[in-house]
């Protein structure tokens, strides 16, 4: 087993590894492009050694927002024929090769957490990026809003690919017209530990209808059945929003407008409590279903600065349960699979925004899962997901989240 500070090393050169210059790759092969939410990780990593190179993640993330504020999930700089699906695929609409989807919006918090580091530094770089990230906040707002709650239109966007969650709005969708497609993921990496085919014809039917409808919002709403109201996105939005608030009160920004949608967004959260589950939960905004899930994303209240003892108890029976917490998906559920992408492992990114909501609330279960969260990366590895049970490692190696998370949060030298 490594040291802390061997394994800090480590993670260094994984962040520069995956380097592609201005952005990084979550892992080479199985992921080959720059993904939004990764990219934000990624730049917590880097503020731990290399400050300027974690604002440039950023700024190379915003180059790619579109018109209408959206910031895609996939910013196709490179052509690289090891992912499907790609550039031609989606049809994105911005100034780079993009997706048409978004992903949680979590990059206002690591922002803020990078300009905390260094505020001189912060105050070079924040002003162009404020009025970027509120142009994206306010698409969320916009246009993906169900009763306050933020809601996603492809599984992808919510980072969450092919979690239980999504299983009856999926169940809905015929893809016989998908035609033949061809997967890269397979390639590299084991089958069963990826989202099955059933699933996959699904994600490609919603890529075509988007680029069909040209990535128009207005028609999406009007025409795509897959509208899910999503913890993941509405607890992160929340986060965001406060966070963002914080910085352009800093920078003498008028934040009259993020104010009002933090009020906006705490109803919505509201809206995402199942009473019968006794949890946080999604819900299917075109049958008015609820997906009876109890998620890491349902863990997320205490980022968002929500107080809740229910959570507290249900945490509290989920790793009762498991070795390494928190299970992507509640192991006594029957959809539970400890090895299936967002079906069942651990991800320490989730760890580590929950951990860091749950801390900042002074609940002792904070400091204890970063305990948790420390031994998994020390005992299995850098990879991008672990068996909640054994911490085998899953899917991609080598992981820039992975070690973003170790720099930031799980290691011993990590200034938490
Ligand atoms: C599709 C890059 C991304 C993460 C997602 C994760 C996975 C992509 C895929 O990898 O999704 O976006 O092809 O499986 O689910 O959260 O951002 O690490």
């Amino acid at each position: 087993m490594a040291g802390s500070r061997s394994l800090d090393n480590i993670a260094r050169e994984i962040l520069r590894g995956n380097d592609k210059g201005g952005y990084t790759i979550p892992t080479s092969g199985l992921y080959p492009y720059q993904w939004n939410w990764d990219s934000a990780f990624a730049a917590l990593g880097f503020a731990r050694f290399d400050i300027d190179r974690a604002w440039t993640e950023i700024e190379t993330l915003f180059s790619g927002q579109w018109d209408n504020g959206m910031v895609p999930h996939i910013l196709f700089h490179r052509a690289d024929p090891g992912y499907f699906p790609g550039p031609e695929v989606w049809g994105g609409t911005g100034p780079v090769p993009s997706s048409g989807i978004s992903q949680p919006p979590i990059a206002a918090t690591m922002v803020k957490r990078v300009f905390d580091k260094n505020p001189e530094i912060g105050m070079q770089r924040i002003g162009p990026l404020f009025d970027k990230i509120a142009a994206w906040h306010r698409w969320f707002m916009d246009w993906r809003l169900d009763n306050g709650a933020v809601c996603i239109t492809h599984p992808w966007e919510a980072g969450r690919d092919n979690a239980p969650d999504w299983d009856g709005a999926m169940a809905r969708i015929n893809p016989q017209k998908v035609g033949e497609y061809t997967r890269r993921d397979t390639t590299h990496v084991d089958s069963a530990m990826r989202p099955t085919k059933y699933d996959y014809d699904r994600y490609v039917w919603l890529v075509q209808l988007g680029k069909r409808l040209k990535w128009n919002e207005a028609e999406l709403l009007k025409h795509n059945p897959f509208r899910v109201a999503d913890p993941t996105m509405t607890f992160t939005l929340l986060r965001a929003q406060r966070d963002l608030a914080t910085l352009g009160r800093a920078i003498g920004r008028d934040v009259n407008d993020i104010e009002q949608s933090i009020d906006i967004l705490r109803d919505g959260a509201k809206t995402l409590w199942n009473e019968q589950l006794g949890s946080y939960d999604s819900r299917d905004v075109r049958s008015g279903e609820w997906s009876g899930s109890i998620s890491n994303a349902s863990f997320l209240c205490w980022y968002a600065g929500l107080k809740s003892t229910e959570m507290k108890t249900v945490l509290n029976d989920v790793l009762k349960t498991v070795r390494y917490g928190i299970p992507s998906y509640d192991p006594r559920g029957e959809k539970f699979d400890a090895k299936r992408y967002w079906r069942g492992p651990v991800w320490g990114i989730m760890n580590m925004l929950i951990g860091t909501g749950m801390q900042e609330m002074g609940m002792p279960e904070g400091a204890a899962l970063r305990q948790s969260t420390c031994d998994l990366i020390t005992e299995h590895g850098f990879a991008e997901y672990f068996d909640p049970h054994d911490g085998s490692p899953a899917g991609g190696d080598s992981f820039t989240w992975t070690a973003a998370v170790w720099l930031s949060w799980a290691s011993p030298n990590a200034d938490n």
